[in-house]
């Protein structure tokens, strides 16, 4: 059994209250039960930290390093500049998977980039809540065929 760490960022905790034409109308709690429940299927365990301070999310990127087989991190609107959580990002070594509940290429310009991409093994984002299950499913796959 592996641990698989899901991180939220900033305003993920306000899920379900105010923009659900672009969020949904589900919770983070909601989320963070989809992705369990993808993990437990699959036989591995998830932890879910969520956090509006990018310090925070660090500190948590660095006690998962040598401690859990996979990242799954949604860094909110951190995505987009923190290059401090892409630092720490660059010094885990197992799988780490950039996820969006929203296409960010589809709305405004300055969520286009992201920082964090160049230093995670893929991707998932515009898939919704969905999104969570097929991030798990991506993180252990990439787990079980490293090395
Ligand atoms: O699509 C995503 O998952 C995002 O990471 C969500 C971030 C946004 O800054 C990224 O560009 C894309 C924002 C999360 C904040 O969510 C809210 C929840 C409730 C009310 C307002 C914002």
């Amino acid at each position: 059994m592996a641990t698989i760490l899901l991180l939220s960022g900033p305003n993920l905790n306000l899920l379900g209250e105010r923009e659900p034409d672009i969020y949904g109308t589900v919770s983070l709690s909601d989320l963070v039960a989809i992705a369990t429940d993808a993990a437990t299927a699959h036989g591995h365990k998830l932890e879910h930290f969520q956090s509006n301070h990018e310090g925070e999310l660090i500190d948590a990127i660095h006690g998962a390093r040598g401690r859990c087989a996979a990242i799954v991190i949604n860094p909110g609107a951190f995505t987009h500049y923190a290059y401090a959580i892409a630092d720490a990002l660059a010094t885990f070594e197992g799988t780490k998977i950039e996820l969006h509940l929203s296409n960010t290429h589809t709305r405004e310009s300055w969520r286009h980039r992201s920082v964090v991409s160049a230093y995670v093994t893929g991707i998932v984002a515009g898939f919704g809540a969905n999104g969570y299950r097929l991030a798990i499913e991506a993180a252990v796959a990439a787990t079980a065929t490293r090395n």
